[in-house]
């Protein structure tokens, strides 16, 4: 394994939860994945590929599973120098847990609500690390990711209002944390942001007249497994991949108690339990408590 993260960058990211890496990607090659982008979004049905933007139906904000709808997703997820840089940070026995793609479209892309993505999907340890691929230059203007230095080692979070989970914390200061804390993560077309699974982050509506997308490869250690609640948290794993190292015989859990993300109704994305439509258009669980279905049209759907 070559070493892509110096010393001072893994550090970073055990300090802070997350870190911003350049070189990785050249420019010619997220030039290229913007032609995959666009040529997807105008492939005939847009809801066939794609989430739609509620403010204007015909703009997308989610791609699902990328890496099973073009070839060149897959290889990047898969690249000898991204795997590198995640070897480093959660080890070298290492799945690919899902693919998924945000689109902020200029003047519409929607907020992310302040949230750990290991709420979404609690697993038996916290070796996960989402890297988040920016295709455009990423700055406030346009919605980078916003994230709090340090709150990944603050355990996790409650989710939830009205008993519910609802994919999201009021704000920063509400969950203790300080928003002198927080951190614009702007950086150039095919920079990297590695996220610790319980770092707060969030990104805010693109105000600006151009794109910001990002292609997020989510990978998990080999030993991290889906905590199983109900047929949702395991509907990734048709999908979930080995892309280094060896499968493992064991399962490794760190001691204490995940809360489960029990939503009041079923829910197909971040976007649509942060806003809380799941709970008109989605489907309703009979006993109430394992809110989440598994819908099998959507096998290779992600769980956020
Ligand atoms: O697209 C973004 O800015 C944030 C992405 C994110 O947090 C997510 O999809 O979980």
């Amino acid at each position: 394994m070559a070493s892509i993260l110096s010393d001072s960058q893994v550090d970073f990211y055990r300090e802070n939860g997350f870190c911003v890496v350049d070189g990785i990607f050249d420019a010619e090659l997220i030039g290229k994945v913007r032609s995959v982008v666009d040529g997807l979004l105008a492939s005939a049905n847009l809801a066939d590929v794609a989430e739609a933007e509620p403010e204007d139906g015909s703009k997308a904000r989610r791609i699902w599973a990328p890496t099973s709808k073009d070839e060149l997703f897959a290889r990047i997820a898969e690249d000898p120098g991204l795997l590198d840089a995640v070897e480093q940070l959660i080890g070298s026995d290492i799945v690919l847990q899902y693919s998924k793609l945000n689109v902020k479209p200029p003047r519409v892309g929607s907020v992310v609500e302040w949230h750990q993505d290991f709420a979404f999907y609690p697993h038996t340890n916290t070796d996960l690390v989402a890297a988040l691929i920016y295709l455009d230059d990423a700055t406030r203007e346009n919605a980078c990711l916003r994230v709090v230095a340090g709150s990944h080692r603050h355990g996790l979070l409650q989710h939830e209002a009205g008993g519910y989970f609802v994919g999201k914390v009021s704000s920063p200061a509400n969950v203790g944390l300080k928003d002198s804390a927080i951190v614009d993560c702007e950086a150039t077309a095919g920079s990297v942001v590695f996220i610790h699974p319980l770092l707060l982050h969030s990104s805010e509506k693109n105000l600006s007249d151009v794109y910001r997308r990002v292609f997020i490869p989510s990978y998990r250690a080999a030993d991290a497994l889906p905590i199983y609640y109900g047929p949702h948290a395991a509907h990734n794993e048709p999908t979930a991949k080995l892309v280094r190292g060896r499968a493992s015989k064991v399962v490794r859990s760190e001691a204490g108690q995940w809360r489960l993300p029990v939503a009041e109704a079923e829910f197909n994305s971040l976007y649509q339990v942060q806003e809380g439509s799941h709970v008109n258009d989605g489907v309703k669980s009979s006993t109430g408590y394992f809110a989440h279905e598994y819908d099998t049209k959507d096998a290779v759907g992600a769980t956020m």
